[in-house]
């Protein structure tokens, strides 16, 4: 059996997304996402100039070989770029496997470790009594498990609060400038939490992102100084490079914490996990290199019982989400998946076989990942340029968003 084709197809309905297309000599074909966000055509153009034709006549059954040979074989190792490439390479020769032997994708990993997938949506609110509001229309939903997000009282805008509508953090044309303050932060983010637990009580999981803006100490104190509402997690507390950083926040505080959502690879999380400084580990399918390497981190965490909170935002595409699914009903440490939604437009183009009962997912039982592309509507909705907006703090520093 040998690869015949591979291509990349880019379409924005709704928001941009890079999705490679792998086909064999029997017909049969593989879908796997590469979109990395704000830097969509650079893995466009990764795959297409220097993976692509490397991949005809090769077997796709070599799943594992063909990881290390992308891997090993660049001599340049990991980074968002290569890994999104090579993680959609494998998600691609996964679905082909999973076609091939007439099994969804979750069958071949070695079956459901559990029912169906918990995941976990986003309340957001310009104030408390909007996030409030959001808040109770998730739970009306089914859901089970709810980020809370709010606007800051005297910040003109803040991580993860739309202007009306589904949040999008990306904007058409150059990056929006938005500005920071800690303090402020610090001395208000308590007072949300206390809200909720105080108008919808303890039943429903409740997470937050502080999204990297945190010094160590200062990311200690928040954790500490909401230990009261039993947050699930809070995310990202202070940037991850410097895994060393999180002994500091884990002498002071018994919430929990889930990171990784900007790791590319195990080991950007080798010592987050190794000495146990985390909770939840949020390395996605797509951007950690694909199933293969995801589970090789999964396997890792499960040593020191941390358990994964995979990223699931809406600019990773359905293609993504599925093999997700798939994975997180595999993964015996399971924890949570986040599932922020799509636009109306991005399901048109996208045929997917998993579905939402209740606060929980599942991936369906169609062969392989269980979603498909329209590629004649895909081509209606032409690539935009977008990016993430960039943050500073009130006296112009910048900081990260
Ligand atoms: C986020 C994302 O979902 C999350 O937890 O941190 O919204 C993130 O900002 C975007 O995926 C960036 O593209
Ligand atoms: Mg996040």
């Amino acid at each position: 059996m040998k690869i015949t084709h591979a291509e990349v197809i880019l379409t924005c309905p709704g928001r941009n997304f890079v999705t490679l297309k792998i086909t064999t000599d029997q017909g049969v074909h593989g879908l796997g996402d590469a979109t990395l966000n704000g830097r969509e055509l650079s893995v466009a153009s990764y795959l297409k100039d220097h993976v692509c034709p490397l991949l005809i006549g090769r077997d796709p059954r070599r799943i594992e070989d063909t990881w290390q040979y992308l891997y090993k074989g660049a001599y340049w190792r990991r980074g968002p770029v290569t890994m999104s490439a090579i993680g959609a390479v494998d998600m691609a020769l996964w679905d082909i496997a999973g076609k091939m032997a007439n099994m969804p994708l979750y069958q071949l990993l070695g079956g459901a470790s559990r029912e169906h997938v918990m995941v976990y949506s986003h309340a957001t609110g310009r104030d408390i009594p909007e996030t409030l509001d959001a808040f109770a229309k998730y739970q009306a939903k089914g859901f089970k498990a709810i980020r809370a997000q709010c606007g800051v009282p005297g910040m003109k805008s803040v991580y993860g609060v739309s202007k009306g509508g589904a949040y999008e953090p990306a904007t058409k044309g150059w990056p929006e400038e938005q500005s920071w303050s800690t303090e402020k932060y610090l001395d208000f983010a308590p007072k949300l939490f206390e809200a909720i637990r105080d108008k919808f009580g303890f039943d429903t999981h409740l997470l937050h992102d502080v999204h990297h803006r945190l010094t160590p100490i200062e990311a200690a104190r928040l954790g500490k100084s909401i230990e009261d509402y039993r947050l699930f997690w809070m995310e990202d507390p202070t940037p991850a490079e410097n895994q060393e950083a999180f002994r500091l926040i884990r002498q002071h505080t018994v919430t929990p914490i889930a990171v990784g959502e900007v790791f590319n690879s195990i080991w950007d999380c080798k010592q987050l996990i190794e000495e146990q400084l985390i909770d939840y580990i949020r390395t996605t399918i797509t951007h950690a290199g694909g199933i293969s390497h995801m589970r090789r981190i999964a396997d890792f965490a499960a040593m020191y019982q941390v358990r994964t909170g995979s990223h699931g935002p809406s600019d990773l595409s359905p293609v993504c989400m599925g093999a997700a699914l798939h994975f997180d009903l595999w993964a015996p440490n399971f924890g949570m998946q986040e599932y922020m939604g799509y636009h109306a437009e991005t399901m048109d183009v996208f045929q997917c076989a998993w579905s939402f009962h209740d606060g929980f997912m599942h991936p369906g039982d169609a062969p392989g990942l269980g979603v498909e592309i329209d590629e004649k509507l895909a081509a209606k909705y032409p690539y935009e340029p977008a990016y993430l907006p960039v943050a500073r703090l009130e006296d112009g520093t910048l900081w990260n968003w």
